[in-house]
């Protein structure tokens, strides 16, 4: 049986627990790291985002019937690479953002140089992380493997490199909804994917309860991505904390572009709805997973 809960809790939640744990990681980066480069990586870290990955590694760990607080660093890791990938994304060569979470982008603040550099440097943060809390909630070898492979293949080629890939390549082309669909699929669904599974393998879930996990992730993904676009099309700069519009003035092909607005939500709230459809019949605790892929598709930022 699936059912609705308070998704705001769980990203309260989520933020206090994950925020925490980044500000100790940027304390120490930056008294490991000298000078302007350490200042650069504390600031990528402690910019202040949703944490939707976050809540969905906490809801998915739980509704397999995990309850360590150790659970914590699995969901920095996640947030330290989904971090990362925005700072490259802010960058001149790529989208050339100016704002990003209300604040001065990361090469604005600095420059491109560091920047960059902080984005490839904070990659083994994340695994240093990873590490640390698999230790912390005694997992065998073979879930650390596991927990390893999931998010570093989702960060990779075959999840949000690859996107990003496929994303700048169709520059300056429309595509069809099936190849937008292919560029979102790694983009931006596969680490939100990645923080479903995560949560699930922390826990020491079954196979098929990761499957399902698997499906959810999948399709909260798109869901995702959809109503990013809808909000790039219909927020305003200050709601979203970024440039609103900033899809269209790059002439990028998007939902929104595709379908239109009106077109786009159904098709958030399809995959929102094929999402929940994944957690029938396996022994998960649904509540927190239902109210997350409820508020990724009626988020208003
Ligand atoms: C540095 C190795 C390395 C890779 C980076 C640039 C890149 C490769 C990938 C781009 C991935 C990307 C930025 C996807 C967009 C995902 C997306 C819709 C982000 C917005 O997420 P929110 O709304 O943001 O959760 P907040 O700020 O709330 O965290």
């Amino acid at each position: 049986m699936v059912e609705g809960g308070d998704a705001v809790a769980l990203l309260a939640e989520a933020r206090d627990i994950v925020d925490a744990e980044l500000d100790r990681c940027a304390t120490r980066l930056a008294g490991a790291v000298p000078g302007t480069l350490g200042a650069a990586i504390a600031y990528a870290l402690r910019s202040p985002g949703k944490r939707v990955r976050p809540a969905l590694v906490l809801a998915a760990y739980r509704a397999a019937g995990g309850r360590s607080a150790a659970i914590a660093g699995i969901a920095t890791a996640v947030e330290i690479v989904h971090t990362y990938s925005l700072v490259h994304d802010d960058l001149p060569c790529m989208d050339d953002d100016d704002m990003r979470r209300g604040r001065p982008t990361t090469h604005r603040a600095f420059d491109t140089a560091i920047a960059t550099q902080v984005g490839y440097l904070l990659v083994p943060v994340a695994g240093e992380e990873l590490a640390g809390a698999a230790a912390a909630l005694g997992l065998a070898a073979a879930a650390v493997g596991a927990l390893a492979q999931e998010l570093f293949e989702a960060g990779g080629i075959r999840g949000m490199v690859g996107g990003q890939w496929l994303d700048l390549e169709a520059e300056r082309r429309s595509l069809s909804l099936a190849e937008l669909t292919t560029v979102h699929r790694g983009k931006t669904g596969a680490l939100i994917r990645a923080a479903a599974v995560l949560g699930g393998i922390a826990a020491n879930a079954e196979p098929l309860v990761l499957q399902a996990l698997r499906r959810y992730g999948e399709e909260i993904g798109l869901a995702f991505q959809v109503a990013d676009d809808v909000l790039d099309a219909t927020g305003t700069s200050e709601e979203l904390g970024k440039p609103a519009g900033r899809d269209a003035a790059l002439a990028k092909s998007t939902y929104v572009s595709v379908l239109g607005v009106d077109a786009a939500r159904a098709e958030a709230v399809r995959y929102q709805q094929r999402a929940v459809a994944e957690l029938t019949d396996v022994p998960l605790m649904t509540t927190s997973l239902v109210a997350l892929a409820r508020y990724i598709v009626t988020r208003p930022s």
